[in-house]
């Protein structure tokens, strides 16, 4: 059994191999991926992943969340098990390494440790978590976070995409409720390796981010109530412009975030706009509002401030307003003895690394609340995620999927 100090990699080539193949399934339109939750080109990367599971020796578990668990047998298999993964679905205009890497990343660990014989004394367990992006259902890292038992199953399933479609019924439409029951499988660790998201690490020239913290996160979704009318013939103080209402409050929003800095953020990502007609003043909107920071007292404060800043502007302009709780979660800290191991597999490795705080929400942040856990994060391209022109290295990649290797052997073994 080699000790975890010894200079083990992992095989890049094939890694990236795995990378380029699950990439073909749901292709964007501009080279990134729109493979999102519960869509067809989502079932079929999952099986995918689920064949080259099987072909490294794994036995399949999914629970009623379409969460999957693909377990490697350790020498004791009483002992709670490691775990480690991300997701597989993606943004519309995503990229293809968001969540990708983090779940191929773990399927290399594992073929990597068949290659060279290893045997650990704890079951190994790759996994995808349904719905990390939030993008089609809200709130994002939905599964992980009924798993972790922030979320009932049947507020996750009642929950509808843009077209009014339901969760429950999308995920069986697909074909992916498992049989276990969510959330009874207890883990020893779990380890998320993913792509920073952000420029840090390669404008500091590392290749391993150790994260120690997480943001907090809120997503206010806002629905502002005015009263269609022609853009032409009504007279401009008789408006009751919902459009105009939401255009202020997301300046607002900016002008919230900027106040906070450093350590804030704020934008509004996603707009509907009724009737959405070139000649008719908006009725109705509905946005929501993405609030973050580390500092909980800078994110409860922004949220305070956005709320009022929206009710107030909804007054100005006689705007009816209603402001939904869509998402959250609490800055979180990763487990230190785990973030200890990360850091020294980085060294042992001679990857130059740097304690960061994920600026994403992942879902270990969900995880971490039922087991200890940490996450590992390689650079990406101008630190640009979300898009379509996501970018990283192989060597990157390679760099941190070794330092999981490293990492999950060590922990395997306590
Ligand atoms: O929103 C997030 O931070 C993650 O990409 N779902
Ligand atoms: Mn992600
Ligand atoms: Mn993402
Ligand atoms: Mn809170």
């Amino acid at each position: 059994m080699p000790a975890p100090g010894e200079n083990l990699r992992i095989d890049s080539t094939r890694l990236w191999d795995s990378l380029d193949q699950m990439a073909q399934i749901g292709p964007g339109v501009a080279g990134g991926c729109n493979r999102q939750t519960l869509t067809d080109a989502d079932s079929e990367g999952r099986h995918l992943f689920a064949s080259w599971c099987k072909a490294a020796g794994m036995t399949m578990g999914v629970d009623t969340m379409g969460n999957m668990f693909a377990t490697r047998a350790g020498t004791d298999p009483e002992a709670l098990p490691v775990y480690m993964g991300s997701h597989l679905d993606t943004q519309p205009t995503g990229g293809r390494y968001d969540g990708v890497l983090g779940v191929l990343g773990a399927l290399e660990v594992v073929r990597t440790m068949n290659d060279l014989g290893i045997r650990t004394r704890r079951p190994i367990v790759v996994t995808n978590w349904t719905n990390e992006e939030g993008a089609r259902f809200a709130p994002a890292m939905l599964a992980s976070g009924v798993f972790a038992g922030i979320h009932s199953q049947d507020y996750a399933y009642d929950r509808r995409d843009p077209e009014g479609k339901r969760f429950g019924d999308e995920l069986a439409r697909i074909g992916w409720v498992g049989d276990e029951v969510v959330g009874a499988r207890k883990m020893h660790a779990m380890l998320e390796l993913h792509i920073e998201q952000g420029p840090i690490l390669e404008a500091e020239g590392r290749q391993i981010g150790v994260v120690t913290h997480g943001q907090g996160l809120w997503w206010l979704e806002i629905t502002l109530t005015g009263k269609d009318a022609h853009t032409g013939s009504t007279p401009m103080n008789m408006r009751v412009n919902a459009g105009l209402g939401m255009a202020r409050i997301t300046e607002r929003v900016h002008q919230i975030a900027m106040s906070h800095q450093p350590n804030a953020v704020g934008a509004v990502g996603q707009v509907f706009v009724h009737p959405n007609s070139r000649n008719v003043i908006p009725g109705k909107v509905v946005f929501t509002v993405d609030i973050r920071s580390p500092e909980q007292a800078k994110l409860d404060a922004m949220k305070a401030e956005v709320t009022r800043a929206a009710h107030a502007v909804a007054a100005e302009l006689g705007l009816g307003c209603a402001i939904e709780d869509v998402g959250h979660f609490d800055p979180v800290t990763f487990d230190p003895d785990l973030v200890k191991v990360v850091r020294g597999a980085a060294e042992r490795l001679g990857y130059a690394h740097m304690d960061i705080v994920s600026g994403a929400g992942h879902d270990a942040c969900w995880i971490n609340r039922v087991a200890p856990t940490v996450m590992i994060m390689c650079p990406c391209a101008g630190g640009l995620s979300h898009n379509e022109a996501e970018e990283i290295s192989p060597e990157w990649a390679a760099a941190g999927t070794d330092v999981l290797l490293h990492a999950a052997l060590e922990v395997a073994e306590v």
